[in-house]
């Protein structure tokens, strides 16, 4: 489906900025190297009305969540520590009854106290399986119809969490009336969210794929969440995927005033309404593409050998529109079972277990950059034998 017309406010024109070719789903890795693959267009735009980012072409949810979707938020290990002080963070609410909805494979859900009452809903089943299995969960996506089954089956909910979901959700009117029927007046919503204003200063183009169908600051996720009765009462920047921000809603109950975090990063964000901030996003993401496949095709002469790390969802756009492929890497290694022996989408560059490498290249194409500081560490036997990692983001640079 192709939006002329905004997902959010529904009714402001788009204007697109950025056209990234034909790409095939990002979490789709084919079995084999011959595998058809369909490709849909991935075109990004703003509204010209809320200023909403969000990409115009919208495969639908059944496409893209069906079969083997290959997320496992588990696989990023050195991510681990980040999921148990979010939980921290949250119990310090003393919620008793706890709904995370797309709770993946349990990497947050599982470290909550067993006295507290939580519960999981997802869309994708095979990361479902992970979760404790003391822990109930529904295996669909959150509508407002799900979210009345979950609250017959459950009641209401004290704390609700949504991470790295809203941009999914095409309907995000509806998701938020999912919201409102799992939670009472004093319940917390908690979404977390990868920043617009990180991904325009860190040239983050590789968060533009199908799954991703909007992209948020304060300011927009104010506009979704204010007209449904929901207020929010803190913001944080995390560091989850190159620059998030967690949000704290309630429904306006007195028990959580408005902190100032809210109005000075709303303040901050001014420049995200204006389309020269956008617009100015492309040549940089072309200077990008054009040096980083240079850089790439010169590291890569015989006898050297050059593989990427990390076959994120995100590298899809980024080998994709960068042109780079089996002939400028030989593998991708990846911690994630359900991605090895198989092959990324559209580039069809095998995909390898860490463990596999028949060789330790002279170079990785940094493609899980999110993640750098914890790679840089778990791979200095690497780096302290020469070995050295291809940085693509903000700027292409060799490390
Ligand atoms: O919204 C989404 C975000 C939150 O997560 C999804 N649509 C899909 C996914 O995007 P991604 O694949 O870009 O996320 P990550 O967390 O950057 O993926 C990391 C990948 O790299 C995983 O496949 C695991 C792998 N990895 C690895 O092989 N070695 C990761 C680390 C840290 C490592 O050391
Ligand atoms: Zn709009």
């Amino acid at each position: 489906m192709y939006r002329t017309k905004c997902g959010l406010c529904q009714t402001g024109d788009l204007n697109q900025f950025l056209d990234l070719g034909q790409t095939p789903l990002a979490d789709r890795f084919p079995a084999t190297q011959f595998e058809r693959e369909e490709l849909f267009p991935l075109r990004v735009a703003m509204c010209e009305r809320c200023k909403l980012v969000q990409l115009q072409d919208i495969v639908p949810d059944d496409v893209l969540y069906s079969g083997d979707y290959a997320f496992y938020t588990g696989a990023s290990k050195t991510h681990n520590p980040y999921w148990s002080l979010y939980a921290q963070e949250i119990e310090e609410f003393a919620p008793k009854k706890l709904l995370e909805i797309a709770c993946n494979d349990g990497s947050l859900l599982n470290n909550f106290s067993r006295d507290l009452y939580t519960v999981g809903i997802d869309p994708a089943s095979g990361p479902l399986q992970y979760v404790n299995s003391y822990i109930p969960t529904k295996n669909a996506a959150f509508t407002a119809k799900t979210a009345q089954e979950l609250a017959s089956e459950h009641g209401q909910f004290d704390v609700v969490i949504a991470n790295n979901v809203l941009a999914h959700v095409s309907d995000m009117e509806d998701f938020v009336r999912g919201l409102s029927v799992v939670t009472h007046r004093d319940s917390v919503v908690v979404i977390e969210v990868q920043y617009l204003a990180d991904l325009i200063t860190g040239n983050q183009f590789d968060h533009f794929y199908h799954e991703h169908r909007s992209f948020f600051s304060v300011r927009t996720l104010s506009r979704l969440f204010t007209a449904l009765g929901f207020t929010i009462f803190h913001v944080k920047r995390t560091p989850a995927q190159g620059g998030s921000i967690r949000v704290f809603l309630s429904k306006g109950s007195n028990k959580y005033p408005e902190m100032d975090t809210v109005a000075a990063t709303k303040a901050g964000e001014a420049w995200l309404d204006e389309w020269f901030s956008v617009e100015s996003m492309v040549g940089r993401v072309d200077h990008i593409r054009d040096t980083l496949l240079d850089m790439v095709e010169s590291a890569n002469v015989y006898p050297n050998v050059v593989a990427g790390y990390g076959a994120t969802a995100k590298s899809c756009t980024l080998l994709n529109y960068c042109g780079i492929g089996q002939n400028e890497l030989c593998w991708v290694v990846d911690t994630t079972k359900w991605k090895q022996g198989r092959f990324t989408p559209g580039t069809k560059i095998p995909v390898l277990s860490p463990q596999n490498e028949p060789t330790k290249p002279d170079m990785y194409l940094l493609l899980a950059w999110n993640y750098l500081s914890a790679i840089l560490w778990q791979e200095s036997m690497f780096t302290a034998n020469g070995g050295k990692f291809i940085l693509p983001l903000p700027k292409p640079v060799i490390l």
